[in-house]
């Protein structure tokens, strides 16, 4: 039986990580064998594709070369990791994957869906997350999570709020446009109210 594929959205700061790890706990609860990974990351060579994308010193990187570079490390990690594991059985949760691209380049970055659906296409050839959750809060509560974290920021987290402002859009009207796929959580909310949200949805999800 093939696995499921989860994936997690969400701006700067929402509670993506911290969440994973409850997904993780709910997973082993349950017994069923999973991956977890991250975007962009997930391979060895992926994750090197990261490194370029999050160092502050490529300020002169192109948006296309920062859509390209993103979705050159999805195709490698699809293939290497997580197609086969669904073939396995296993679940496979992901810390993002391409709503991000839609959100960050096609909408922050003003490359515009169309094109980031033109790659996906070529890409991903139709394959797609069973369920997204999208950690929905007020920029400015993110980028002060952010902040309190104290860890040095990347050369997306330097953007503007208004850059942020658009990516929670888009991730707002995606959700809107399927909202079979998308579960949106209000992440301003207190991790045990976000998490028993969390824990409903796989509950339908494990049955379904
Ligand atoms: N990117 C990625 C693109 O541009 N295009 C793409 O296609 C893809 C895939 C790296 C960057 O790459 C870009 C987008 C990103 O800028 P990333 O590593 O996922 O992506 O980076 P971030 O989104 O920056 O991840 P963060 O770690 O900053 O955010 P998280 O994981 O959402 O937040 P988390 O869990 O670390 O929480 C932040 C803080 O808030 C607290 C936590 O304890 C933590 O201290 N917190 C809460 N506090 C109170 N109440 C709650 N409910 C809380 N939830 C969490």
């Amino acid at each position: 039986m093939a696995g499921k594929f989860i994936t997690l959205e969400g701006g700067e700061g929402a509670g993506k990580s911290t969440n994973l790890a409850f997904i993780k706990d709910w997973l082993e609860a349950h017994d069923i064998p999973f991956v977890v990974t991250r975007e962009p990351g997930g391979t060895k060579l992926s994750e090197k594709i990261r490194e370029l994308l999050l160092d502050k010193s490529n300020s002169n990187m192109t948006t296309e070369c920062e859509l390209l570079l993103v979705f050159a490390a999805r195709a490698q990690h699809i293939d290497e990791v997580i197609k086969p594991a669904l073939a396995e059985g296993k679940w496979v949760v992901s810390d993002r994957f391409t709503d991000a691209t839609y959100a960050y380049q096609g909408a922050a970055r003003g490359l515009g869906f169309d094109r980031i659906k033109l790659i996906e296409d070529w890409v991903q050839q139709g394959f797609a997350p069973n369920q997204t959750f999208v950690f929905d809060l007020p920029v400015e509560v993110g980028m002060q999570r952010v902040r309190n974290r104290g860890a040095e920021i990347d050369r997306f987290e330097q953007e503007k709020v208004e850059f942020f402002e658009q990516v929670r859009q888009a991730y707002l009207t995606r959700a809107s446009q399927v909202p079979e796929r998308y579960c949106v959580l209000d992440a301003a909310q207190s991790l045990d109210q976000v998490q028993a949200h969390i824990q409903y949805q796989l509950d339908v999800l494990v049955n379904t």
